[in-house]
């Protein structure tokens, strides 16, 4: 069985991790198939949305521990390989790609599978659901993101206790922190999080490239270089067929065409 499920239907690519009895763990096979399917959700104009989720009871538990050989004895293990090789170029996929990504947690995100979450644009959890940086239980320091989008989504009270403490937050509390966007009750959540990546595939693809490009900087920025980029961005913006169609239809209050360029 394919430990990444992958369908384009309506201009949305949902990609569901497919490792349930691992509780959807990364293996190097999960990293390279999911690599794949956002090169693909990169690369084909078709695809103007991604919805990532998980199988079975389980959103992501982060990196498959038992995969790794630590008994005494047995030879020291680089981490950094792994991190440089497959969770960091997975990060930068994702916060780069031009397209929104929607993620559905729709159970436990724990280690990197909870920081690969918050990664995405706009995350929506089951009310079952619950985030654990679970990397202080195990000797380990957040990773994939972690240490930059704790403390600028919750702030760094929050994000320490996290980071330390290493305890399940409920995906309500999750909410009412502001790590993610809403939650939605269990048996909702795919459609609620499908709804929001439909819309945003009959949406203006380039503008919303933008948006994520301008707040993917502006964590980083002064306000005098940040007001350069919306200027710049906003250039770019305007050369789009998208925002002629806004205007036009805000004009004749109608619903817009958007066709992504
Ligand atoms: C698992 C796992 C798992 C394998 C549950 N692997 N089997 C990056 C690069 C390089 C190196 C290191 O790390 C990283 C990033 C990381 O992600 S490090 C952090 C790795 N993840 C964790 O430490 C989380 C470990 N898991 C847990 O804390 C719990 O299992 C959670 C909170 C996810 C779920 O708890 P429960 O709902 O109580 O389930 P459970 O603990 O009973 O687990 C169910 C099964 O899943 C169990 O197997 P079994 O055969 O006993 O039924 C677990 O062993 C297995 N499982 N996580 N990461």
């Amino acid at each position: 069985m394919a430990s990444i499920l992958v369908s384009l239907e309506t201009g949305v690519l949902s990609i569901t991790l497919n490792r349930p009895d691992k509780l959807n763990a990364f293996n190097p096979e999960m990293h390279q198939l999911l690599r794949q399917a956002l090169e693909r959700a990169h690369d084909e104009d078709a695809v103007r949305a991604v919805l990532l989720t998980g199988a079975g009871r389980a959103f992501c538990a982060g990196q498959d521990l038992s995969e790794r050989n630590v008994s005494p004895g047995a030879a020291p293990i680089d981490l950094a390989i792994s991190l440089g090789s497959h969770y960091n170029p997975l990060v930068r996929r994702l916060r780069e790609l031009p397209k929104p990504v929607v993620c559905a947690v729709n159970g436990v995100a724990a280690g990197a599978g909870a920081n690969i979450a918050l990664a995405c644009d706009l995350v929506v959890a089951a009310r079952s659901a619950s985030f654990v940086q679970a990397f202080s239980k195990i000797g380990l320091l957040p990773d994939s993101g972690g240490t930059f989008f704790l403390p600028r989504l919750v702030g760094t009270a929050r994000a320490m206790g996290l980071a330390l403490l290493g305890e399940k937050l409920s995906a309500e509390e999750a909410a009412q922190w502001g790590l993610i966007w809403k939650v939605a009750d269990d048996a909702h959540l795919m459609k609620e999080a499908l709804s929001i990546a439909r819309t945003f595939s009959e949406g203006p693809t380039k503008g919303y490239g933008l948006i994520k490009k301008a707040f993917l900087t502006s964590a980083m920025n002064t306000l005098d270089a940040q007001l350069d980029l919306e200027r710049d961005l906003q250039r770019q913006a305007g050369f789009t067929e998208d925002y002629r169609e806004g205007v036009a239809a805000f004009k004749e209050k109608r619903k817009p065409g958007f066709k992504g360029k």
